[in-house]
């Protein structure tokens, strides 16, 4: 059913706590923890703890969970004290999406160039 957890899906198994991260902040919702392969000085996966494959279906099926995921990428900016953020969905593979969770990176801690490659 639409939502419910996967059992081949990595990000599903760190939201139920099978598989270890550096969880920075957790709510109903949501689960906030360190990328393994951090890009920027902070670099923090939101993810909701329902499984939708990317954002825009996530943002579709449950809007008010998609706002959670932005709000909490707010409060992970300001509890590492980031003046200045970026806060990014890859969709599809061609974009460098790997991971079929809906998740936010919140980058920041250093200079963020525009466009990104
Ligand atoms: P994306 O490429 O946008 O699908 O982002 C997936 C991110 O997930 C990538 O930056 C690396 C991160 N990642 C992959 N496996 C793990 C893991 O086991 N633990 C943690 N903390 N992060 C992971």
């Amino acid at each position: 059913m639409a939502g419910e957890p996967q059992d081949d899906c990595l990000f599903c198994k760190i939201a139920e706590g099978h598989i270890p991260a550096t969880i920075v902040r957790e709510t109903g919702t949501t689960v906030a923890f360190r990328d393994i392969n951090p890009q920027a000085p902070t670099h923090v996966l939101v993810i909701p703890k329902v499984h939708y494959e990317n954002a825009a279906e996530l943002a579709a099926a449950e809007p008010a969970i998609a706002a959670d995921v932005l709000r909490e990428a707010k409060s992970v900016a300001e509890e590492d004290k980031l003046e200045s953020y970026r806060i990014v969905f890859n969709t599809g593979s061609g974009a460098g999406q790997t991971v079929w969770h809906a998740h936010a990176h919140v980058l920041g801690g250093r200079g963020l160039h525009w466009p990104p490659g």
